[in-house]
């Protein structure tokens, strides 16, 4: 969408602002030379994000959503106003419903990141073109792009950030991954929008298998074209078309063979990953986030003092002898954290809807799990009717047969199917019932 080189603007405008260019080599077309740059590379890498693209969108707003944001007091904050989408009450089944979304959110979305950065490569001489802008529509189209580049660059660092516990930005990554996610929504869709047609043709200008068998000794440039991604003084070829989606592609390839591992919880591949460590060797040797010690749990809070109290119609306290003396019930369960690791376990414990019950409350409108823990961002969680009912969700007091250790959340912890792990409460204390 160049339009007419001027169109738009005042011509004299026009002109100064050509002859206004900055010295050095930036601003010249000349110096991007690389044989491999075209409309068609462009276009294929455009073609994977496009395909890619929307899943980590659409699995990012599940998450959103499975965070229950309309509940008050859940690690979503609840204050997006304006931007928020329509809430449902979470499901619980199936149960690894939200260890695939967000699996595939972050799995996809790191594995995107090689694809990305070729695709920036590709046009990057599009971004000291001169003049910088040659009509209105071009402009628009400019500031699009910048939402567009911006956006997705702050979505895939705060993303990576994230998961690598790095959380060296001073804001709250929710908010700003969620509101980061808006823009670049918006500037994807006008992008697609506008690209789309273009794509189509550039995709069949060369045919892939012809590229997949060309060697080195005969890449060619593509033909000059109208958008300046084709060097107009091309270098001798260094690398062949198909090195470079080889490059882009194993490199895809890497991080997900590095990463996958967590993602499914099988440690052996998570090499790059945060969460490799290990445990010990018993029931209790999976991931740990946040131990009892960083979370200030002391001993003397989880000892023969500990009571759980639970509030409805009536207060009800009880020890953990107390809570082992009910009906216990055992489940396998996924946990599944937003940053993209899971683990499935053996949890056995008390139903949440036997404390329902024994605090005497029916029109249940939804439930707050507190923990021991003081000065954390997870104290509490608030739950949905369906999790508080559900035949498998616990007050969880063992784990794969043993009791649960001090970094599992020991004496009890909430553990409920296809919830986000971050509600899965540890150390818990304290389940308050609330009437519809
Ligand atoms: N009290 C408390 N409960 C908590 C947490 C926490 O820090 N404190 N971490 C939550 C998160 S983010 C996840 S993914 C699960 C599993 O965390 P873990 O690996 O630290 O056990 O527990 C959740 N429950
Ligand atoms: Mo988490």
């Amino acid at each position: 969408m160049t339009g007419e080189p001027g169109y738009g603007f005042p011509r004299p405008l026009f002109a100064g602002l050509t002859r206004l260019r900055p010295p050095g080599p930036l601003f010249r077309p000349t110096l991007w030379r690389s044989p491999l740059r075209g409309p068609w590379l462009t276009s294929v890498f455009a073609v994977i994000l496009l395909a890619g693209l929307p899943v980590v969108i659409v699995t990012g707003l599940l998450s959103y959503l499975a965070y229950q944001p309309q509940y008050a007091g859940n690690a979503f904050p609840a204050d997006v106003h304006g931007l928020r989408l329509p809430y449902f009450a979470w499901p619980t089944h199936p149960a690894w419903l939200y260890r695939l979304s967000q699996g595939l959110h972050v799995a996809l979305g790191l594995a995107l990141v090689p694809v990305v950065l070729g695709k920036l490569w590709s046009v990057i001489p599009k971004l000291f073109a001169w003049p910088p802008v040659r009509s209105i529509a071009q402009l628009l189209e400019r500031m699009s792009l910048a939402l567009l580049v911006g956006s997705i660059l702050f979505e895939l660092a705060t993303g990576v950030l994230n998961i690598q516990y790095d959380y060296v930005f001073g804001f709250d990554f929710y908010t700003a991954h969620y509101y980061g996610a808006w823009v670049f929504i918006a500037a994807f869709v006008i992008h697609v929008g506008m690209k789309f047609p273009t794509m189509r043709r550039s995709l069949r200008s060369r045919r892939l298998r012809d590229e997949l068998r060309t060697p080195l000794a005969e890449t060619r440039p593509e033909p000059l074209d109208e958008h300046g991604l084709v060097a107009v003084e091309p270098a001798a070829p260094t690398l062949s078309r198909r090195g470079l989606l080889a490059v882009v592609g194993g490199a895809s390839l890497t991080v997900t063979a590095v990463t996958l591992g967590q993602t499914v919880g099988w440690r052996p591949s998570a090499l790059l990953a945060a969460r490799g460590q290990s445990y010990g060797d018993g029931p209790t040797d999976f991931q740990v986030n946040r131990t009892a010690r960083t979370a200030g749990i002391v001993p003397a809070d989880t000892g023969a003092d500990w009571r759980l109290t639970v509030v409805g119609a009536s207060t009800v306290e009880l020890s953990r002898a107390d809570l082992l003396a009910m009906p216990q019930h055992t489940a396998r369960l996924p946990i599944a954290c937003v940053e993209g690791w899971s683990t499935v376990q053996t949890w056995t414990g008390v139903r949440l809807r036997d404390l329902v019950a024994l605090a005497g409350v029916d029109r249940l409108d939804h439930g707050i799990v507190g923990s021991l823990e003081k000065n954390g961002s997870f104290r509490r969680a608030v739950l949905n009717p369906g999790q508080l009912r559900d035949a498998d969700a616990l007050l969880a007091l063992k784990v794969n047969g043993a009791d649960l250790s001090p970094d599992h959340g020991y004496p009890a912890r909430v553990i409920v199917p296809a919830m986000p792990g971050v509600h899965n409460t540890k150390w818990v204390s304290r389940l308050e019932l609330k009437e519809a």
